[in-house]
């Protein structure tokens, strides 16, 4: 009983020690929740040269943010329990791994904790305005709107689309990730995160059918797994809290896993997902040289072919594994289901430096046979290989291959079959020699 004691308060005290030098994320209790909170804004700064301390920032404090370099802002959601979002910390070092940037948590969670969600939806303008100021005194000090990129998750994809709507959609990007539905469906573009918002806007829709919105919100709107539910969310009550919000919380950990070298994910740009799945869009609908879109951070690399369209606004698809790494599909799963055939594409980068027949010629297909399928595999579960290996079988050339995918033929992608049969067909002698 005494060394419990004596752990308590050793907590407390590293706990009250770390407190006053580091800022972090406002802990509530359900408590609060049940009484609500008023709205208190606190903006915590990151950075390579102080990635685990934060610096508590203001519109009258910029504390050490560097003006010429890039500041994404986090904005979280809804948090009916009061707890710290368990994905921040992953995404502030994540981000931090990708660039040199500034990192600024938005914690509104005194005003987003509350059981009753529209409380928490009627504030949003008001975090906007906080925002407003704030990025007002950053340009005064010299930054870009070009460098403002925001990352708003539910109900912050829509702060940051007020934030957006302020600037006149001059903020260089918003990211929203599975933007809140409820109170927003229907609404008008003023209303919500739109694609006027920002020069660039990309949204994943992970759970259409409940906390998140339907509908397009940017210049490209991710829908993985068709957008209603994610492989390996609990489909049932049973599933306890998981049950609300695995979809909704997927969009995250799909935007995660793009700062991860090993797992870039490919969309396709489709009308829908049913298209989709039966292997009607897999030339991406993008200018040959280009290789299709990769969801997440980097998917600003589409940015000026995305905008050209009139509407600047497209939909791209594609599946997911159930869990990490998510890139991976349902390839495994799916071959040990014993389907024979096995399909493998991938986009090269460079098609020139390669001996495919010319640049008009984008993508290379093979299309694998039973005996086949079992190098496939195994190239697969040496995925760093297969690259390598794929050279050696397309190109024998150097070059990076920049993007891959495998799928498993099934019979909803037989399309996708028949088409490779066609490719392959018209590039046996590339693939010979
Ligand atoms: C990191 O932040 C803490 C608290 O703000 C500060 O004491 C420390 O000097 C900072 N470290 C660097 C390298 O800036
Ligand atoms: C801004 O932050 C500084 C330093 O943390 C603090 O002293 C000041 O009171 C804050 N100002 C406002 C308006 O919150
Ligand atoms: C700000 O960043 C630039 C380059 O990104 C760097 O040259 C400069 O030293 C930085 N300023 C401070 C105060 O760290
Ligand atoms: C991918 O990389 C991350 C860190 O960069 C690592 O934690 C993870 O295990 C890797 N996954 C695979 C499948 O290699
Ligand atoms: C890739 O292939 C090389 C040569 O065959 C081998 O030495 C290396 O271990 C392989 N790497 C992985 C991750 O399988
Ligand atoms: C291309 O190769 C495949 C498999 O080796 C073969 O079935 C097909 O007949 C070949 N097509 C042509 C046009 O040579
Ligand atoms: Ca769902």
């Amino acid at each position: 009983m005494l060394r419990l004691y004596f752990f308590i308060g050793l907590m407390c005290l590293v706990k009250s020690d770390t407190h006053e030098t580091c800022p972090s994320f406002t802990r509530l209790s359900f408590h609060s929740a049940v009484v609500g909170t008023g709205l208190n804004v606190k903006l915590m700064l990151y950075t390579r040269r102080n990635r685990t301390c934060a610096q508590a920032v203001n519109s009258t404090f910029l504390g050490n943010l560097n003006m010429t370099k890039k500041t994404t802002f986090i904005i979280h959601g809804f948090r009916p329990t009061g707890s710290p979002p368990v994905w921040m910390e992953d995404l502030v070092q994540g981000l931090l791994d990708v660039e040199d940037m500034n990192v600024i948590v938005v914690d509104w969670n005194r005003g987003a904790t509350t059981i009753i969600y529209s409380h928490a939806s009627s504030k949003t303008r008001k975090v906007a305005v906080v925002l407003k100021a704030f990025i007002d005194q950053m340009l005064v000090q010299g930054a870009s709107l070009d460098d403002i990129y925001m990352i708003g998750v539910s109900l912050g994809a829509h702060i940051a689309g007020f934030v957006g709507k302020m600037y006149n959609g001059q903020l260089g990007r918003i990211t929203g990730l599975d933007p809140a539905g409820p109170l927003f469906n229907g609404r008008p573009p003023e209303d919500r995160l739109d694609p006027g918002d920002a020069q660039f806007v990309d949204v994943i829709h992970s759970d259409i059918d409940a906390l998140g919105y339907k509908e397009p919100l940017g210049n490209i709107d991710f829908y993985p797994n068709g957008g209603l539910d994610q492989p390996g969310c609990p489909k049932t009550i049973l599933g306890g809290l998981q049950y609300f919000k695995c979809d909704h919380q997927r969009s995250v950990y799909l935007y995660l896993s793009s700062l991860r070298e090993n797992c870039s994910i490919t969309a396709y740009p489709c009308d829908s997902y049913r298209d989709y799945r039966n292997g009607k869009c897999i030339n991406c609908g993008i200018p040959q040289k280009e290789s299709c879109p990769l969801l997440g951070y980097y998917a600003d690399n589409w940015k000026e072919y995305l905008k050209q369209k009139d509407p600047p606004m497209t939909k791209a698809f594609f599946d997911t594994a159930e869990k990490e790494p998510y890139c991976r599909a349902t390839l495994i799963k799916e071959v040990l289901d014993q389907w024979v055939s096995l399909l493998l594409w991938s986009h090269v980068w460079q098609p020139r430096v390669c001996c495919l027949p010319g640049p008009s010629e984008a993508s290379a297909w093979v299309l694998m046979g039973h005996e086949m399928a079992t190098l496939g595999l195994t190239l697969f579960l040496h995925r760093t290989n297969i690259s390598l290996s794929l050279h050696a079988l397309l190109c024998k050339s150097e070059r990076e291959i920049a993007n891959l995918a495998v799928m498993v033929g099934s019979p909803s992608s037989q399309s996708i079959i028949d088409l490779g049969k066609q490719r392959v067909g018209r590039k046996n002698n590339s693939l010979n020699t």
